[in-house]
């Protein structure tokens, strides 16, 4: 089993800034968090971190052929309408995750545009969402009545 996790823009600067926002940790952390559950569950993982739109587009269509997506895509949720539309095309099921609580914080974080394509989302839990997030994504693929 083969899952993508993927970060959108800044999420290279978690922990040298508004750690009482994003936490205390950098995506390197996250990333060795996550690698050490999925060798647990003997899945593969892939990370991918960019500031730019389309080279997220371009990743996402570069993995049609994985098994599942986890994605933060930053501010990128509240206004790319080719992000959804990546993630529909390669048909992969995908879970949104973000650290903060979105809906805790200014109105314009309370819309997603990624909502109406994922299978869900995990808000609000810091790094734990990303753990969380595999935990799910590993469940659904290996319980075919869920799939
Ligand atoms: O809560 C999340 O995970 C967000 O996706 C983070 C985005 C924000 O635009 C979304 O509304 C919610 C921003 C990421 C910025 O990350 C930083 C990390 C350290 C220092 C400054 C920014």
């Amino acid at each position: 089993m083969r899952i993508v996790v993927m970060n959108g823009p800044n999420l290279n600067l978690l922990g040298s800034r508004e750690p009482e926002i994003y936490g205390l940790q950098t995506l390197s952390d996250i990333e060795l968090l996550m690698r050490t559950r999925a060798e647990k569950l003997r899945v593969e993982l892939a990370f991918f971190q960019s500031n730019h739109e389309g080279e997220l587009v371009d990743a996402i269509q570069s993995h049609r052929d994985w098994d599942g997506l986890i994605l933060n895509a930053g501010a990128l949720t509240h206004t790319s309408v080719a992000i959804p539309d990546a993630i529909t095309a390669v048909g992969i099921p995908a879970i949104e995750v973000h650290l903060s609580n979105v809906h805790a914080r200014e109105a314009f974080r309370h819309h997603s545009y990624l909502s109406p394509v994922v299978w869900g989302q995990v808000i609000g839990f810091g790094f734990r969402g990303y753990l969380a997030a595999l935990d799910l994504l590993y469940g659904r693929l290996t319980d075919e009545a869920n799939a």
